[in-house]
């Protein structure tokens, strides 16, 4: 078969070192040197070159991007083929001893076709198996030399390309989004001198004290191994249990009961590193720093009856969130802070910075801003870029190191190691999504699935017949922070890590009363759901200890008497330097304005048109979207005799999709609604989890008839005319997002 211009045969690098794009053989003995600057003769890491950007990145300006280009396949106006490149005549029946008679062994189009499906599924991470990802860019506010010689951090307005992934850590891949769970906020940095990975969470502390513990607290979780029920859960025995007996853990799980645990959007939540990390700059002078990321939405979270409902409703809700917003230029945005402090600071507080079941206050240390990350394109390819993207927090580059965190040496280990199983070996740097930009050489040879071909007799160092090359950089390369150490080995911990609860209480008091009652109601649930009274038992006493309101609280929601506070393992805690922290209340971080908010606009046939129209329009200029939704979807002709396009209706877009309600006035569209039952659900829905509702004209009928009376309406339920009159109103009670304060629990709709 001759390959044609139009027809490009798939190796086209290994074509053109023989000389043009079209060969298909060798002429004998030839050889052509590749040249060295282009991309498709040289290695694939020798391709991955970095690009400087100067200035801010416009969307799909990524110096990312390009390097992919090598490996991105587009089967437009192409023949079908086989993995060999031979031309497929028939894709649809196998070859067969006759048309009645047997399949033949020799068929290897439907051999390879068969053999291939079989493996396409790889394992699935062990904990983060559920995750959603994103391109996009960092932008360094202003040179941080005197504190890091990291590269991102090195000029005004420097561009580093970067890939997100987002997650829940206990479900598995085809779990739901809205479990109630941590989210993984994981960060891959191609920066100028090598991959960075910030692999943290949407919550600032961590369950355990020592990695020794992971593989014990993943169990717990996970769904049970006899049964494997529940899934993407934490509300069942073995969890609790464990938690029950690992007080160190109560910090964490304050925050995991939370609202923080069922994210509105990923693009509404902080991200955390977590662990305290150092900053080294170019004289090896060192910081300790703790990252956090502060979203420019702010912080939203669903409510728990909400979330439940959304996972039957949606379960990509927090995915199909994510792309929708990058495909339509909203592009999300967070800002980069960092809390810088000495060792001496340090030693002076009252909790152990080595310890990530503590935060460090910002009363103690403020949060500087120094950029911002923007997410500004989706990936291609699920599997091949957020599927096999490998974060290691290991990815460290000169001028970011770490500190003695006991869960950080252990992480430092575990995530390369699993890779190794998840993505076949020890060459997934290879892989384009985890290849760095910086050139990568070395003498790390072969292995499964190796892509290289590295060329020359020489892999070893040092090396005279290799001219001494790759050589060793010195100074210029990663050196380690020279941390003296000069102690005995042991298995134990510092003496700070014995206090346990402090930072719990300091979280609870520091929670706006809505907040608090969420918690309460989320532990409720929780212990609800396990069976075995001494572990609930157990969970009680431990929360005296965090706040005798919280304790109280969940202990009447279960119809238990309250036991003793658990023991504490010091008799006399330390004092606490700061007992509210305002920073710690999601209230603290409202984002600006209603851009992406999904409103729903209920219309049938009969509507008034003009209404619609004027929500609609302010929507729109405010960023926001108004959904026409219908009995069912298609057109429907308004009272003015206009013809209106629903794009979802009741029964495939419920309430819950839908951060506020706008009821379209006209008396025939009103008693058609009135009629179904999906409608009053619809209301109710919204009612009770705090949302926006607009009722137009003849529309107050249908509130009242979900059972929301005069006496229920409040400044988040607002009655108008006319659509026009109601615009400024409408998006001002729109902008607080919920109004809690007509909550109540249980909920009286
Ligand atoms: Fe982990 C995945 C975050 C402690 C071992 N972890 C993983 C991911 C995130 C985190 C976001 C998903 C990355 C992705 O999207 O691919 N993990 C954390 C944070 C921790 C933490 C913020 C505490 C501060 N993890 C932790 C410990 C260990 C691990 C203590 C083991 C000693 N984590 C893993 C892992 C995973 C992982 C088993 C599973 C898949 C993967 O690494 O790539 O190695």
């Amino acid at each position: 078969v001759e390959a044609t211009s139009s027809a490009m045969p798939f190796n086209a690098t290994k074509a053109a070192e023989y000389g043009h794009a079209n060969a298909v053989r060798p002429s004998e003995g030839q050889h052509v040197a590749p040249a060295s600057s282009s991309v498709g003769a040289s290695t694939l890491s020798e391709a991955n070159h970095s690009v400087k950007v100067g200035g801010a990145a416009e969307g799909g300006n990524d110096p990312a991007a390009a390097p992919l280009d090598r490996v991105r396949a587009d089967a437009g106006g192409q023949v079908l083929t086989t993995n060999q490149g031979v031309r497929l005549a028939d894709n649809q029946s196998s070859l067969k001893a006759g048309l009645r008679g047997p399949a033949l062994l020799k068929d290897f189009i439907l051999r390879e076709k068969l053999t291939h499906f079989d493996h396409e599924r790889i394992p699935e991470r062990v904990v983060h198996a559920r995750g959603s990802g994103a391109h996009g860019y960092f932008e360094n506010y202003r040179p941080l030399t005197d504190l890091t010689r990291a590269a991102p951090f090195r000029e005004a307005g420097k561009i580093t390309p970067l890939f997100v992934r987002f997650s829940t850590v206990a479900g598995e891949r085809g779990s739901k989004d809205t479990a109630r769970d941590v989210r993984g906020f994981a960060v891959k940095f191609y920066t100028d001198e090598g991959i960075w990975d910030l692999v943290g969470n949407n919550m600032p502390v961590f369950f355990i004290q020592d990695a020794m513990k992971f593989p014990d607290l993943v169990h717990a979780v996970k769904p049970e191994p006899h049964n494997a029920m529940p899934q993407a859960a934490s509300a069942h025995d073995t969890f609790w249990d464990f938690i029950s007996l690992m007080p160190e853990s109560i910090h964490t799980v304050m925050w995991l009961m939370s609202d923080r645990a069922i994210p509105r959007s990923f693009r509404m939540m902080q991200g955390f590193g977590v662990h305290t990390f150092r900053l080294v700059n170019e004289a090896g002078k060192s910081v300790f720093c703790k990252f956090h990321w502060t979203p420019k939405l702010g912080t939203h979270s669903l409510v728990w009856d909400e979330a439940v409902k959304i996972a039957g409703a949606d379960p990509d809700y927090n995915r199909r969130d994510l792309w929708e917003a990058i495909e339509a230029g909203e592009y999300p945005e967070w800002e980069l802070g960092l809390q810088v402090f000495t060792e001496e600071q340090a030693d002076k507080f009252s909790f152990d910075v080595l310890d990530a079941t503590k935060i460090v206050p910002e009363e103690l240390v403020p949060i500087t801003p120094v950029g911002r990350m923007v997410l500004n394109r989706n990936p291609d390819n699920f599997f091949a870029e957020t599927e096999q993207v490998a974060f290691c927090t290991a990815h460290v580059v000169p001028g970011i190191d770490f500190s003695n965190d006991p869960l950080l040496a252990g992480r430092i280990h575990s995530y390369v190691d699993t890779q190794i199983t998840r993505l076949g070996g020890p060459n997934f740097h290879e892989l384009p999504i985890n290849s760095s930009v910086a050139p990568v050489h070395n003498n790390q040879r072969d292995g499964m699935h190796r892509q290289a071909i590295h060329r020359g007799r020489v892999s070893y160092e040092p090396n005279s017949l290799g001219g001494g090359c790759p050589f060793q950089a010195g100074a210029a390369g990663f050196v380690p922070f020279p941390e003296p150490v000069t102690q005995d080995e042991v298995r134990g911990k510092a003496e700070k890590f014995a206090e346990h609860f402090n930072q719990a209480a300091l979280f609870f008091e520091s929670q706006s009363a809505p907040e608090k009652a969420h918690i309460i109601a989320a532990y409720r649930f929780e212990l609800s759901k396990v069976t075995v009274p001494a572990v609930r038992q157990r969970i009680l006493s431990m929360l005296r200890n965090v706040s005798g309101e919280l304790a109280q609280g969940v202990a009447e929601g279960l119809g238990m008497n309250l036991p003793e506070p658990m023991p504490r393992a010091i008799a006399k805690p330390p004092k606490p330097e700061v007992r509210v922290s305002p920073a710690l209340s999601m209230t603290a971080y409202p984002g600006d304005g209603i851009r992406t908010r999904k409103v729903a606009i209920v219309v049938a046939n009969g509507v008034v048109g003009e209404g619609v129209a004027a929500i609609q329009a302010a929507l729109r200029d405010a960023g926001a979207e108004g959904r026409l939704v219908g009995p069912r979807i298609g057109p429907f002709t308004t009272a003015e005799g206009d013809v209106m396009e629903a794009a979802a209706s009741l029964e495939n877009e419920p309430s819950v999709l839908f951060d506020a309600l706008v009821l379209a006035d006209g008396a025939e569209a009103v008693a058609t609604l009135a009629g179904m039952g999906q409608m009053a659900e619809f209301i109710r829905d919204q009612y009770r989890h705090c949302k926006t509702i607009l009722a137009l004209g003849a529309a107050s009928g249908l509130l009242t008839q979900a059972g929301i009376a005069q006496d229920r309406k409040d400044e988040g339920v607002l009655l108008a005319e006319s659509g026009k009159a109601a615009v400024g109103p409408f998006l001002k009670a729109l902008t607080r997002h919920r109004h809690f304060a007509r909550e109540s629990d249980p909920p009286a709709v």
